[in-house]
């Protein structure tokens, strides 16, 4: 395996730095900007060779397009309900960055950390480990926090996430990551055709708002597997409503399996009890270079704790105590079938 590191200065764009590892004819390529997952170049069926991922050429544009293209999500993915939350007996008043509520930890979350970066090499894999910190009481929080992001890539493109989180005082912790997948290849066709085995498929139901309401709702359906245009398409008013999905599934087993025809799949390896599923319903714009992304042309698959959970959990695990530290592991293994 190669490791090849960009600095993007001769650009302008000063701060960017890119590190793709290179395994074959495989790539996988990060940015130091959000600690992200920008491309990741791997083969279908027939051997063709395609980005999986979304994602921008031009690193300036991650500062412009909202949509956290491929970032780790922190201090608290989601959204917390106007902002508000008690941990203790201390109420926090969160940035309200989505209407009146707080969205993916405020404006200055993990996605906006320019993250230092040290990269492990061994034969049959390579570590990149990002670093940052956020200052106490940044985005409403208390406690300074340590961010460690570790994404590990291995010889049979199998890529771990190791989170591992520490805090000075008592605070709020539920990172995850947003890649969007889109395994077509190269954006070239919607993830309609995608299938999904989410095990018993009970979802978290959501408002307008897409905050929780506190009840769940199963999918029926007659395979094993569903077709998201199944899911995209339903009269549902939950999936309707955003005409896609924008929803907390359950993890009634320990992986999802995301699949299409062309024979590319994801398992998603995690114990979290959910995973934030959103098909990207409302895209409709283009980057830098052109490339233009339209409705459903991604979908994430965000292992987390549930969304608001300490406005919906009295006994939440997104409670990190003072000293404490928070550690989780998430896997994306891909596959061809
Ligand atoms: C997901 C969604 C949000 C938002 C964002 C870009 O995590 O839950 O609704 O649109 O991504």
């Amino acid at each position: 395996m190669k490791v090849n590191v960009k600095n993007h200065e001769d650009n302008g764009a000063s701060n960017f730095i890119g590190i793709s590892i290179i395994n074959g004819d495989r790539k996988i390529s990060f940015l130091n900007y959000g600690a992200r997952v920008c491309e990741w170049i791997v083969p279908d069926k027939d051997g063709k060779h395609e980005d999986i991922l979304l994602g921008h050429e031009d690193p300036t544009d991650y500062l412009v397009h909202p949509y956290y293209f491929g970032a780790a999500i922190g201090r608290t993915a989601g959204r917390i309900r106007n902002g508000e939350a008690v941990i203790g007996s201390t109420p926090l008043k969160l940035t309200q960055n989505d209407g009146p509520h707080h969205l993916h930890g405020g404006s200055h979350g993990f996605d906006t950390l320019y993250f230092d970066h040290e990269i492990e090499e061994q034969e049959d894999r390579v570590s990149i480990i990002f670093n940052s910190t956020l200052d106490d009481m940044t985005d409403g929080y208390p406690g300074n926090l340590d961010i460690e992001i570790r994404y590990t890539y291995t010889e049979d493109d199998r890529l771990t996430i190791d989170y591992r989180i520490t805090t000075d005082q008592e605070t709020l912790v539920n990172p995850t990551n947003h890649m969007y997948f889109n395994l077509n290849g190269d954006l070239k066709d919607d993830i309609l055709n995608h299938t999904v085995n989410f095990g018993n498929a009970e979802y978290g139901k959501v408002d307008e708002m897409v905050l929780p309401l506190g009840e769940n709702g199963i999918i029926k359906s007659n395979e094993k597997t569903i077709a998201f245009r199944e899911l995209v398409e339903s009269p549902d008013p939950q999936f309707s409503q955003f005409n896609g999905l924008d929803h907390p599934f359950m993890m009634t087993e320990e992986s999802v399996v995301l699949s299409t025809p062309n024979g590319r799949s994801i398992i998603l390896e995690s114990e979290d009890p959910v995973v934030v599923v959103f098909t990207s319903n409302d895209f409709n714009f283009s980057d830098a270079t052109g490339r233009r992304f339209y409705p459903y042309c991604g979908l994430t698959l965000e292992a987390q704790m549930p969304p608001d959970d300490i406005n919906m959990n009295p006994s939440s695990k997104t409670i990190l105590p003072a000293g404490g530290t928070f550690a989780k592991r998430t896997v994306y293994q891909f596959n061809i079938q």
